[in-house]
């Protein structure tokens, strides 16, 4: 792409996750909603709002433009490290007039640097790792902001009152029955991570080989239906299913069906957004925890994937032998591949956009729901910590588990085959699913 071209898209994108913060921000709730602390786990709505400004301001402004600071002084404010989700409310935040203007402001300057800025390939610059080298450090911003969007929805979902968020028509609701419920993996090698990705982030880096024996995956991920019949056999009393850490999850918490769930005389109903509705059974479940997932895969007689096994289902072609950046092959996201980007809100049936179905068979790995893996979230062999520790090093501790391929709420621009989230296995209030697999020599 030329620099003219990679910086409008830059432009574009910024504008289009701004328009997300504030539709999910001072259109959608009023002041005291916004202050409101909705859940322990979450920030109050004005921390996310001038946050994603506040971190623009930091990389944009001061680092990538080398600008004078315009807020030096809110930056304790909104550091994540220094203060915790619980402890946001009660801090001095801009409200969110105040909010929407700084962030105006940042942007004004920020739309300046980029069109003086030298946005040249990691090649032409001779810099393997530079803020600007590939357009990385703007990247970096837009994707930030939409990942803050997203944790705004987990916040919107716990939120009790009446519905703020349009829904807009939902899709097909019933869908034939897959031709196979779970594909072959045979043995071999493929390409895991990027060296050259220009959005991805360091824990995506670097690309090596990676062999693996031959594996079963699921072709879609396991839906409502199917996680009610385990409920319906017992599986939340039964230990069995459960390692040791998740049944203490399980008992601590009384967990007895997924988050939101209530039963009812006729079956089960689920609060969504405010709404009170019927658990569609033909939905990839959502908010599970890894625990809750892992003693599903269990009582199916199978595991959960891990992040590799998820990876080659996700990129390998066996027929040409390569790696692509998504299922369907190297194109950018649309309507067609894949449901991103919020356009519902929620995942679509299981079985929907058969044209995202990777080479192997394998349907509706990006989008719907993040798919909890059996990995824990380390650096790949020869991570390099970039732009900065606290993006992903600092959670090299063994308390996190990955997942993949992004939910319904995940913009395009903040998924692909590489990308790698991660979360606290307990954590359930994120869109959260999963799909199954099981090892070749068990029939
Ligand atoms: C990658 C989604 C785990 O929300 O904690 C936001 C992203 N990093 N601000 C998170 C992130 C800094 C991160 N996750
Ligand atoms: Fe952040």
């Amino acid at each position: 792409m030329n620099q003219e071209r990679a910086k409008e898209r830059i432009a574009t994108e910024l504008d289009r996750s701004r328009h997300r913060s504030n539709g999910l921000t001072l259109d959608a709730l009023d002041d005291e909603g916004l202050h409101a602390q909705h859940s322990p786990l979450m920030s109050p709505l004005v921390w996310d709002l001038a946050h994603v400004g506040n971190y623009e301001e930091q990389w944009l402004l001061r680092a990538a433009g080398g600008r004078q600071a315009l807020r030096p002084d809110i930056d304790g404010l909104y550091d994540a490290f220094e203060n915790p989700r619980s402890e946001r409310v009660s801090l001095p935040l801009l409200d969110p007039v105040e909010a929407y203007r700084y962030n105006a402001r940042v942007r004004r300057e920020v739309l300046d640097v980029l069109s003086g800025a030298e946005l040249g390939t990691a090649e032409e610059t001779g810099d393997e790792r530079s803020l600007l080298a590939d357009g990385f450090v703007f990247h970096m911003v837009i994707q930030h902001e939409h990942m803050h969007d997203e944790t705004m929805l987990s916040t919107h979902q716990l939120r009790r009152g009446a519905p703020v968020l349009l829904e807009p028509a939902r899709g097909v609701r019933s869908l034939k029955p897959p031709v196979h419920e779970e594909v072959y993996v045979p043995p071999g090698s493929f390409t895991m991570g990027t060296d050259d990705d220009p959005w991805s982030f360091d824990n995506e880096r670097p690309a090596r080989e990676i062999h693996l024996d031959g594996y079963w995956i699921d072709t879609r991920p396991v839906t409502n239906a199917a996680y009610m019949d385990f409920i319906d056999d017992g599986g939340y009393e039964n230990r069995r299913w459960w390692s040791k850490e998740g049944w203490k999850w399980r008992t601590g918490k009384k967990a007895f069906a997924p988050a939101f769930w209530t039963r009812e005389a006729q079956g089960w109903s689920r609060r969504r957004f405010g709404r009170q509705e019927i658990v569609p059974p033909d939905e990839p479940v959502q908010h599970v925890s890894f625990h809750e997932a892992q003693a599903y895969a269990a009582w199916a007689g199978k595991r959960l994937p891990s992040e590799a096994e998820w990876e080659k289902a996700a990129r390998w072609d066996p027929v040409a032998g390569t790696s692509h950046r998504y299922p369907w092959g190297d194109e950018e996201p649309g309507p067609r591949h894949a449901n991103l980007g919020q356009r519902a809100l929620g995942p679509g049936p299981a079985g929907r956009h058969p044209e995202g179905t990777s080479p192997l068979g394998v349907q509706q790995l990006i989008g719907d729901v993040w798919e909890w893996t059996s990995t824990t979230f380390h650096g790949y062999p020869g991570f390099d910590a970039f732009p900065y520790r606290e993006y992903s090093e600092v959670f090299f501790d063994d308390g996190y588990k990955v997942l993949r391929g992004g939910s319904w709420a995940t913009h395009p621009t903040a998924v692909r085959s590489t990308f790698r989230n991660w979360d606290h296995p307990v954590r359930r209030q994120i869109f959260s699913g999963f799909r199954c697999a099981r090892n070749a020599d068990e029939t």
